[in-house]
């Protein structure tokens, strides 16, 4: 079973371009506190390298692209994020990494919860072994 969920969002546009509506517990998996989006990522720079406690979240590359990481101790997937009617859930324990941005790519993040950095486990080993004691 695959670890990436991805969601399709309906264009609503018409002959004057498009349209997305994400309404929060439908097309968003939970209720958002927080919104912040990445834009003007360097070239050769990747970002991420985390994963968080409890924290969902829902991102969406609403223009350009870069290519995302997801990892669950287990699996590694990548995924290419290019469409602004796709997003992806990043649910709690998925270590997550963004590489490979377009200069134009603007990466929309929906969150759960308000910033929190103890939220973050930023250290690849310590994910694996809360990952691995959490199976226990
Ligand atoms: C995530 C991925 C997809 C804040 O002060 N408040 C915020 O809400 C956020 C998101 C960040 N910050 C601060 C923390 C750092 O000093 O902004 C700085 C850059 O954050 P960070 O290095 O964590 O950025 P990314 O791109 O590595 O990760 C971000 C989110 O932080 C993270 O939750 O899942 O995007």
């Amino acid at each position: 079973m695959s670890i990436v969920s991805m969601r399709s969002f309906s264009n609503l546009g018409d002959d004057r371009g498009s349209l997305v509506v994400l309404n929060q517990l439908q097309e968003i998996p939970f209720t958002v506190k927080r919104v912040y989006y990445i834009y003007g990522t360097k070239d050769e720079v990747s970002r991420g390298f985390h994963a968080h406690k409890e924290l969902h979240q829902l991102a969406i590359c609403v223009s350009g692209s870069c290519r995302m990481v997801l990892d669950d101790g287990h699996s590694r997937e990548e995924i290419l994020m290019q469409s602004p009617e796709v997003g992806v859930d990043l649910p709690p324990f998925l270590w997550h990494e963004m590489h490979d941005f377009s200069s134009d790519c603007v990466l929309l993040v929906l969150a759960s919860d308000l910033y929190n950095e103890d939220d973050y486990i930023r250290d690849y080993e310590e994910f694996l072994d809360r990952q691995k004691n959490d199976e226990i």
